[in-house]
């Protein structure tokens, strides 16, 4: 059995999407962002920076979204990847590691919007980090090209990997003027696992409202 230590409308959302995608049995355990659960010893010693996700599968403790997708992939889904040796391999690591490209800006705007004291907020980081965000996801634009999903064969890990970043950056920045991004969002978030992990998430606790900032229009 895999145990996935989540919190809801984090990072370990990728890790639950691609369960539900890949059909495998898991357990989840839900943690919180506030109070100090995160930074409790016990939850240090397997993450070390106390940071969701965090995996326990195959008697080991993986940290580190993009690892994780990619050792389930490996031991349990490799049709959700790309293999060595694959002529899609690069494109689908980078890919797969853009995910923090999209995160880190996701990161600055939800400290400067929620999570700062109101008198600690900037407003140059919140424009900033907008337009820093909205350049990844013409990024995304620019590569979808006519395909369906990331990668010219098809879905895979990649797809979670961004597509859940992506998700959370329409609450920062609209996605106006990308349709091939809001088509495939829309694709994404269409299908049965994206909707089952969504089921499964937990309580909302971070994100309040629907959009923030520039995404308010
Ligand atoms: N690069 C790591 C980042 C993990 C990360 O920062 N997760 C956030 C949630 S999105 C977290 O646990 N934050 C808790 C904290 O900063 O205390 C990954 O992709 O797994």
């Amino acid at each position: 059995m895999i145990t996935l230590h989540h919190a809801p409308q984090s990072r370990s959302f990728r890790i639950l999407w691609f369960l539900h995608e890949a059909g495998l049995a898991h357990h989840v355990t839900y943690h919180s962002f506030g109070g100090k659960g995160l930074r409790d010893p016990a939850f240090l010693a397997l993450s070390p920076a106390g940071r969701v996700p965090v995996v326990e599968v195959d008697d080991q403790v993986l940290f580190e979204s993009a690892a994780i997708l990619e050792y389930l992939v490996e031991t349990r889904a490799p049709a959700l990847g790309r293999a060595a040796g694959h002529s899609e391999r690069g494109q689908y690591l980078e890919w797969l590691h853009y995910g923090e490209t999209i995160a880190q800006h996701l990161a600055q705007l939800t400290f400067h919007h929620i999570v700062l004291r109101r008198e600690d907020r900037s407003p140059v980081v919140q424009r900033l980090e907008a337009l820093r965000l909205r350049r990844t996801l013409e990024g995304i634009e620019a590569a979808l090209g006519d395909q369906d999903y990331i990668l010219h064969g098809g879905f895979s890990a990649a797809d979670v990997m961004i597509g859940s970043s992506t998700d959370l950056a329409r609450r920062f920045v609209p996605l106006t003027g990308l349709p091939r991004v809001q088509a495939w969002h829309q694709r994404l978030t269409a299908r049965p696992a994206y909707q089952a992990a969504l089921a499964a998430d937990g309580p909302a606790e971070l994100y309040l409202h629907d959009t923030y900032g520039d995404a308010r229009g």
